[in-house]
C-alpha cells in the first residue's frame, strides 16, 4: 500500500499526478476552500497546534496518524479504499454486472444528485460547529471538536473529487455551489433540513455527532454498496473516520448522563439545574429534538427516488450484500407506518418504494442501543428514569408524518394539546439559556466542566491530562 506523498499539493491515493486536467482543475478549487475554511470553519484556534489523526494511507495502520498540526495546515487528501477486484454489482437491475468506473450516461444527473447531497452536508456541519471553540468543556473535546470538523472538511473534498472527475463542467459548477450555500442561511441554505438548524452549544453537538452523524453511517454504507465504484470506495473510507464522530456523541452523552446522576445523589434532587447540571428531562427533549430532525434525513417512507436509485444500482441498502434475498425487490413488499384518514396505519406497499424507511428502520434500531446504554448507568445508580427515542412520528418535517402533531409516545393529537405540551416535549428557551450558561471554556490540561463527567481514557492511549491542544 503506497503511502501518499505529502509534499503533493493535495494527498492523494488516486494518481492524481497522472491527471493533470483533474489536478488542475482540483488545485483550481483548493483556494476557494482554504478561503471557505478561514471564513466558515472553526472560529479562533486556526493557529494552535493541535493533536490531531491525519490519514497518510488508507491500510490499517496508516489511515490514522497522530501528530500536532495546525488546522489550515491539515492535508485534506483524497482517499479511496483499495479496489476489489473482479466485484460486481450487487443489486437491482445490473446485479451481477462489473461495476462501473466511469459515470453510465442514464445514470448521471441521480447519480450527481446523489453525490452533491452528501457533499453538501460536510461542509455545512463544520459551520453549523464553528462557534463551539469558545466554550469547549475541556481540551480533549476541543481537540475532538477540531478533528471532526477537519475530517468533514476531507469528506467534501472526496465529494468534490467524484464531481470533478467524472462530471465535467456541471461538476465543477456543483463542487463551488458546495462553498457558497451556507448553514441556515435563508438566501442559499444548505439542502438537507438537518444542516441548517443551530448548533449553539456542546450537548447539542453531541446529540447531532450521535444522531446527525449517525444518519451519516447509514447513508454512507448504502452508497458504499454503489454500481458506481470510485463512489463505493469514496464513501468506504469514509465511514472509518465517521467512526469517531459517533464515538464523540455516544461517550459525550454518556458522559453528562453519568454527571447528572452523580449531582443527583450529591444533592439529593432531581433538579439538578440550580447546581450546574442538566436534567434528565432536559436531556430527553433535546434527544426528542435531535433525534426527530435525524429521521427526517432519511426521506419520505415511500419514494419513487429511492426505488429509481436502486434498480439503477446506484445506492443500496445497509449491509445488502449479508441480506437473504433476490437484491432486486420487484415483486415483494414491506409494512410501513403511515398517516390515513387522521389515523396512524401499517399499510403494505411495494418494497422498492419503502427503502428509505428500511433505512431508517435500521437507523433507529442502532440509535437504541447507546440510549439502554445510558439508561443501564441510570440503573446501575439506583436511578428510575429512562431515557427513550420518541415516537418516529414525533415532531416530523418530511414524509407522512409532516403537517400532523404526534406525541412522543405515537398518539396524533390536535394543535390544542400539541401547544399545551410541546414545552415537555422540546427545548424551552428556557432550557437553551440553562445550557449556555453552563457553557463555560475549561482550557487546562485535565481539567472537566462541572456539567460533565471526564471520558474513560484520552486520545490514542494519551493521558487525560495531554496538551490535546497547544493554546
Ligand atoms: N430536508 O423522495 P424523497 C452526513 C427532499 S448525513 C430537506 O422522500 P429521497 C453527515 C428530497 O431531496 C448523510 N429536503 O427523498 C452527518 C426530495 O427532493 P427533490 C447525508 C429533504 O430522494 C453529519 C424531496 O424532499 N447523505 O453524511 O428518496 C455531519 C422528496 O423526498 C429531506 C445523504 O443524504 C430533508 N431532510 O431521499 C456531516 C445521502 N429529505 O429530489 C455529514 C444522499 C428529503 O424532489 N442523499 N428531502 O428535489 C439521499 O440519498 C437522498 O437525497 C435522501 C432523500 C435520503 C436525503
Amino acid at each position: 500500500m503506497g503511502t501518499i506523498d505529502y509534499q503533493e499539493k493535495i494527498p492523494n491515493n488516486v494518481d492524481l499526478g497522472e491527471n493533470r486536467r483533474l489536478q488542475r482543475a482540483l488545485e483550481s478549487w483548493q483556494p476557494a476552500f482554504l478561503d471557505w475554511w478561514k471564513d466558515m470553519g472553526p472560529k479562533g484556534f486556526q493557529e494552535k497546534d493541535v493533536y490531531l489523526r491525519t490519514a497518510v494511507n488508507v491500510g490499517s495502520e496508516g489511515w490514522a496518524n497522530f501528530d500536532y498540526v495546525k488546522m489550515p495546515d491539515y492535508r485534506w487528501g483524497i482517499f479511496l479504499a483499495e479496489p476489489v477486484k473482479d466485484r460486481t454489482i450487487g443489486f437491482g437491475e445490473h446485479q451481477g454486472q462489473p461495476v462501473w468506473q466511469d459515470v453510465p450516461g442514464e445514470h448521471r444527473s441521480d447519480l450527481r444528485r446523489l453525490i452533491v447531497v452528501q457533499g453538501d452536508t460536510e461542509p455545512a456541519s463544520v459551520e453549523q460547529q464553528r462557534h463551539l471553540g469558545d466554550t469547549a468543556p475541556s481540551l480533549y473535546d476541543l481537540r475532538n471538536l477540531f478533528q471532526i470538523n477537519v475530517e468533514e472538511g476531507r469528506h467534501l473534498w472526496a465529494m468534490v473529487y467524484l464531481l470533478h472527475a467524472h462530471f465535467g463542467r456541471d461538476g465543477r459548477d456543483e463542487a463551488e455551489s458546495l462553498l457558497e450555500r451556507r448553514s441556515g442561511d435563508d438566501d442559499k441554505p444548505r439542502i438537507l433540513g438537518a444542516f441548517n438548524e443551530d448548533t449553539p452549544d456542546w450537548l447539542s453537538l453531541f446529540m447531532f455527532t450521535y444522531f446527525t452523524d449517525r444518519d451519516g453511517r447509514f447513508q454512507l454504507s448504502a452508497l458504499a454498496e454503489s454500481g458506481f465504484d470510485p463512489l463505493a470506495r469514496t464513501c468506504q473510507f469514509m465511514l472509518k473516520e465517521e467512526a469517531h464522530h459517533m464515538f464523540v456523541g455516544t461517550t459525550g452523552i454518556g458522559r453528562v448522563v453519568q454527571r447528572t446522576t452523580e449531582l443527583m445523589k450529591e444533592h439529593d434532587t432531581d433538579d439538578v439545574g440550580p447546581h450546574g447540571g442538566i436534567s434528565l428531562e432536559m436531556l430527553q427533549r433535546y434527544l426528542n429534538f435531535h433525534y426527530s430532525v435525524s429521521i427526517d434525513l432519511f426521506g419520505g417512507e415511500t419514494s419513487t427516488n429511492v426505488a429509481n436509485y436502486y434498480t439503477a444500482g446506484l445506492k443500496g441498502r445497509f449491509q445488502e450484500a449479508d441480506r437473504d434475498d433476490d437484491h432486486r425487490l420487484e415483486s415483494s413488499t414491506q409494512l410501513v407506518t403511515e398517516v390515513k384518514d387522521g389515523k396512524i396505519v401499517e399499510s403494505e406497499v411495494k418494497a422498492l418504494l419503502a427503502l428509505n424507511e428500511g433505512l431508517r428502520d435500521d437507523y433507529v434500531e442502532d440509535c437504541q442501543k447507546g440510549v439502554s446504554r445510558w439508561n443501564r448507568t441510570l440503573r446501575e445508580a439506583g436511578i428510575d428514569f429512562e431515557l427513550r427515542l420518541p415516537h418516529r412520528g414525533f415532531h416530523r418535517q418530511v414524509g407522512t408524518f409532516a403537517g400532523h402533531h404526534v406525541t412522543p409516545e405515537g398518539k396524533l393529537v390536535d394543535q390544542d394539546e400539541w401547544d399545551a405540551n410541546l414545552s415537555e416535549w422540546l427545548p424551552t428557551d428556557k432550557d437553551k439559556d440553562h445550557v449556555a450558561s453552563l457553557m463555560q471554556r475549561v482550557h487546562e490540561p485535565g481539567k472537566m466542566a462541572g456539567w460533565i463527567a471526564p471520558p474513560g481514557a484520552g486520545v490514542h492511549g494519551k493521558p487525560l491530562d495531554f496538551e490535546y491542544v497547544r493554546l
